[in-house]
């Protein structure tokens, strides 16, 4: 790993809604918020002498239970933020705009920026839907003057983002590593541009919250609470030993080096993901026969939420994975190979109840994934699933030997 590295992030603003603003630009200026579905468009009417009128839906005749998924910063101002229940918001911002989600557009919108982007600096790892880091190291040098070249370089990303988009706008952190560069590209949204260097650590990154450290949790973060660490200055003056004997050697170590801006992790160019996963900590350890339909139900929620994902970001998979760990931290992990990828929550919950069946169900488990692996694109795999090769139904219809 090369020492004096520059590390980019870059993170969209208010991405959604101001992907909407473009196709909306009379919006400008009001509190708008996505999320709503698809008849809550605008009503289009043509007035006699041609010209077309918009009637936008307002947020106080919402009924029902989605939610944001973000708001301008008009809307921010009401308290509106992303994962805030819809009702909630509009007992919020009543006048605020309301528009349906359209993920088509905003999957358009974040391959534009990034392709703008990648011309500029090659060395892109894909974040998700708005964001990326870069490693800039290649076009700024080492050498001492190499922050000026950083600022010089981001003023350019942000206007390439903002060409090849119409005009979106872009925040931008840059600093030695990923985890800093997570944190700065926040200090000045929208439309910001920070640098930060290692001497900057205690004035700008003490004084914020622990939990605004990617990798701090809220139950984390409520466990340090408790032992009087708030601020990520309060987790880099506490003790390493201590931290090591509350939250396990790895973790321990890892909190002590990310609340001191050490953070190692290479900006890795992988654009499709190996697999996809969700697991989830269960708020108590849970007994596999007492608790059996609480899990139960967690597993099949857990199997939902990767076909979302796996719908989401158009992909299946063929191997199914199961990852499960119990109350003394034990982890065991099993797989199943399927002759056909899938994708569909039924087909993921049949094949990861079978690796179940393979793992030892005699104590409390504290831990549940699912996995699904060996991904193809889904249009792929509806070609395979056509040509006529068996169905993962016929093969699970069979009874289950054991
Ligand atoms: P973010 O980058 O977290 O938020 P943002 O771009 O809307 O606003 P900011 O200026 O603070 O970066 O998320 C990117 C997009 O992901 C966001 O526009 C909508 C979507 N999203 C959700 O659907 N649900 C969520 O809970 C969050 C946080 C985001
Ligand atoms: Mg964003
Ligand atoms: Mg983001």
């Amino acid at each position: 790993m090369p020492a004096d590295r520059v590390i980019a992030h870059l993170d969209m603003d208010a991405f959604y809604a101001s992907v909407e603003l473009l196709r909306y630009p009379e919006l400008r200026g009001l509190p708008v918020v996505v999320g709503g579905g698809r008849d809550h468009g605008p009503r289009e009417t043509v007035l006699a002498d041609g010209t077309l009128r918009r009637e936008f839906q307002r947020l106080r005749n919402y009924a029902g239970r989605g939610v944001v998924t973000t708001a301008t910063y008009e809307a921010r101002a009401f308290g509106v933020n992303s994962a805030l229940g819809m009702m909630k918001a509009a007992a919020l911002a009543p006048d605020a705009i309301l528009l349906p989600t359209d993920f088509e557009q905003y999957r358009r919108y974040s391959r534009l920026f990034k392709a703008a982007v990648r011309e500029i600096a090659p060395t892109l790892e894909d974040r998700g839907i708005d964001e990326i880091y870069l490693d800039l190291t290649a076009q700024t040098g080492t050498g001492p003057e190499r922050w000026d070249r950083a600022r010089e370089l981001g003023l350019r990303l942000k206007a390439a983002v903002r060409d090849a988009t119409g005009g979106l706008s872009c925040s931008v952190g840059l600093t030695p590593n990923k985890l800093l560069s997570k944190l700065t590209s926040e200090f000045d949204k929208p439309d910001g541009l920070t640098v930060l260097t290692l001497d900057d650590i205690p004035a700008r990154i003490w004084p914020l919250p622990a939990r605004r450290i990617n990798g701090i949790g809220p139950k984390a973060a409520a466990k340090l609470e408790a032992i009087g660490i708030a601020s990520i200055g309060d987790l880099a003056r506490h003790d390493v030993a201590d931290l090591v004997e509350r939250f396990g050697r790895s973790y321990g170590l890892w909190l002590h080096a990310s609340a001191h801006g050490r953070d190692e992790r290479p900006v890795v160019m992988e654009s499709e993901p190996k697999s996809i996963s969700r697991e989830t900590t269960f708020e108590r350890d849970l007994h596999p026969r007492a608790d059996r339909e609480l899990l139960g139900g967690i597993f099949t929620r857990l199997c939902e939420r990767v076909a979302d994902d796996l719908l989401r970001q158009g992909y299946a998979g063929r191997t199914i994975g199961l990852k499960l760990r119990y109350d003394d931290f034990r982890t065991v992990t099993r797989d199943a190979s399927l002759p056909l990828p899938v994708s569909d929550a039924k087909a993921i919950r049949r094949a990861a109840g079978e690796c179940l069946k393979r793992v030892p169900l005699d104590r409390r488990i504290r831990l549940l994934g699912v996995r699904v692996g060996a991904l193809c694109r889904a249009d792929e795999a509806a070609a395979l699933r056509n040509a006529g090769a068996p169905t993962t139904r016929d093969l699970f219809d069979e009874p289950a030997a054991g």
